[in-house]
């Protein structure tokens, strides 16, 4: 039996607020305001790799009744996509991605494959699921200078390995602002740096979808060459809007997806 989904969730945001603290403050912000988090989605991130790549990491929330939703193509950050939704439109989407590893050079792919065969895949079942092995894998300052060199993504990977990337702030559901801008705006104010990446705000109602996200906070990771700094966690503020039926777009949009990566872009 899989952990339930709400408990799997519960240990994934006490996680996720634990290594990104900016996430707690901002619910703190808001609940001095009267709004509670309501969660849009949360999202992972892998390598495609048959031992870990998006169906392993889905399959907990397969298990509690997610289903695919859409797939995505980022073609410049070698990147393939899926979101996963539940029946109970209360329940957060699940966004999925993993890099595919065939489109880099060789020195990239061993470095990544001598990370993957540490993983003891016997060690990965429904008790202990893949989203919750935090980095199963010991790399070195230097891989994930090399990696960094040419994907962001991949070296983010080799230090953090499987956690929430991001939760996501549902703005519908807020109270307290009346808009995705003048959620911004209060978090500006408040001293939290935005992924300034093609504007703060990215996607418009045309595309029934509007998202920002703080940058990533810099955390210490003990790599095997010594303890360094690198970028971590972020969170994510999304605000839907209803498609022509009524229905609010349950989707992402493959443009602004694209600048949301970088929100964890290391900064020199
Ligand atoms: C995912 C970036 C895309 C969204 O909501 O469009 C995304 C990531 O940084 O892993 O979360
Ligand atoms: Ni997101």
């Amino acid at each position: 039996m899989s952990i339930p989904v709400l408990e799997l969730i519960d240990i994934l945001w006490l996680k996720f607020r634990d290594m990104n603290p900016q996430a707690g403050q901002i619910v703190d912000l808001l609940a001095e305001r009267g709004d509670r988090l309501q969660n849009d989605h949360i999202a992972f991130r892998t390598f495609n790799d048959p031992r870990i790549g998006v169906s392993v990491l889905a399959k907990p929330f397969v298990a509690g009744g997610y289903v695919v939703g859409d797939e995505y193509q980022f073609e410049e950050k070698k990147l393939y996509a899926q979101h996963f939704e539940h029946p109970d439109p209360e329940m957060p989407k699940i966004f999925i991605s993993e890099l595919l590893l065939e489109k880099f050079d060789a020195p990239v792919r061993k470095t990544v494959e001598r990370l993957i065969d540490q993983v003891d895949t016997h060690a990965i079942n429904d008790d202990h699921p893949l989203c919750i092995a935090a980095r199963p894998w010991r790399s070195s300052y230097e891989d994930w200078k090399l990696l960094r060199d040419v994907s962001e993504y991949a070296a983010w990977m080799a230090a953090h390995g499987f956690c929430a990337n991001h939760f996501t702030v549902f703005v519908n559901a807020l109270k307290s602002v009346a808009s995705l801008q003048e959620l911004n705006s209060l978090l500006v104010e408040k001293g939290f740096e935005l992924n300034a990446e093609g504007g703060a705000v990215k996607g418009s109602p045309e595309v029934f979808l509007e998202q920002s996200s703080t940058l990533a906070s810099t955390v210490n990771v003990e790599f095997t060459d010594g303890v360094h700094a690198v970028p971590g966690c972020y969170f994510e503020f999304a605000r839907r809007y209803p498609l022509p039926n009524g229905e609010l777009f349950s989707g992402f949009v493959a443009k602004s997806a694209d600048k949301i990566f970088q929100s964890t872009d290391s900064r020199s």
